[in-house]
């Protein structure tokens, strides 16, 4: 069978996500599969190494938190970091501007699964009770959009029944050049604490995105009108076949094990070790649920009118 040039770039993109995914440590056994048998095909197909050199910066410019990697106990102001517009076919690169993005980080409801620390993303993930369990607090509500029109005009925070904010919206006003540019959507993300008694060492939150090129119902996602950063869970945004399938951003909170010493400017900060019956400690990743996607990935309007996805 024989391939498009533009289809084998795109293999070639999946690829180096692996290594993005595996790196946070976010995996989905079924489509690390998928990919091993597309490097074998890009491999009988011999695409030149310029080709592949450009298509490995381009993905690296692949929708991402400024800090995917957090301390406990840390407030950060972090945010929301777009490398790339929209695929345009008329000049076959991302280059179609951005207009809008809408942003959901999981509730309490979240799926939340274990594999020991430092674990192959080739290793099984097991169910691993609530999000509660493993983080003080609500579960949800530690990140708030911060209020800015640098970029977009218009914006909404998202929340839940319980009041917690669980994602934002913004867009309008102006568009993010597709190339040559980053966009960056300012949030902050409040001290999280991992529980003293769990055997947590790192929380990874999983991140829905839904990057926006044009305004269309579900229907008219492409790769010319949306970019969507989500996990794949079965909800109406998971963007199967499209250029950033299964591929979420992350916010990974580390814990404290040896707590930090004080400097100049800062105070000491008391270690959180590990109960000594954890050995080296799990791994929890908490994914939000399709339930919730379908909820809360659309951009509703003050008026309390959907914007997008257009229904
Ligand atoms: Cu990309």
């Amino acid at each position: 069978m024989l391939f498009s040039s533009t289809t084998l770039i795109r293999y070639y993109l999946f690829g180096i996500r692996k290594s993005i995914i595996y790196n946070n440590n976010y995996s989905e056994k079924g489509f690390l599969m998928s990919t091993s048998i597309n490097f074998k095909k890009l491999a009988a197909y011999s695409l030149t190494s310029t080709v592949m050199i450009t298509a490995g910066q381009a993905a690296l410019a692949h929708t991402r938190l400024q800090s995917p990697i957090i301390l406990e106990g840390t407030r950060v102001y972090n945010a929301e970091v777009i490398g790339h517009g929209c695929h345009n076919p008329q000049t076959n690169t991302n280059s179609t501007p951005i207009r809008g993005t809408s942003v959901v980080f999981p509730d309490a409801t979240a799926t939340v699964t274990s594999k020991p620390y430092g674990s192959a993303a080739s290793v099984e993930a097991t169910p691993a009770g609530a999000v509660s369990d493993w983080i003080s607090g609500a579960g949800e509500g530690y990140n708030k959009k911060i209020y800015s029109s640098e970029l977009f005009t218009t914006e909404g925070q998202k929340s839940n029944a319980n009041g917690n904010v669980v994602g934002y919206w913004t867009g309008g006003g102006g568009e993010l050049p597709g190339i040559n540019y980053v966009g960056v959507i300012p949030f902050r993300t409040d001290a999280i604490t991992i529980n003293p008694e769990s055997c947590a060492r790192t929380v990874t939150f999983v991140i829905a995105i839904g990057d926006i090129c044009e305004l269309t119902d579900t229907n008219g996602f492409s790769d010319e009108t949306v970019n969507l950063w989500t996990p794949r869970v079965g909800s109406n945004y998971d963007g199967i076949g499209l250029h950033g399938e299964n591929s979420p951003a992350t916010l990974k909170v580390v814990r404290n094990i040896t707590g930090t010493a004080a400097t100049l400017t800062t105070t000491a900060v008391a270690a959180n070790p590990l109960p000594a019956s954890c050995g080296e400690g799990l791994d929890i990743t908490i994914t939000p649920t399709a339930e919730q996607l379908n909820r809360d990935m659309p951009a509703v309007g003050p008026d309390g009118a959907q914007i997008w996805p257009r229904q």
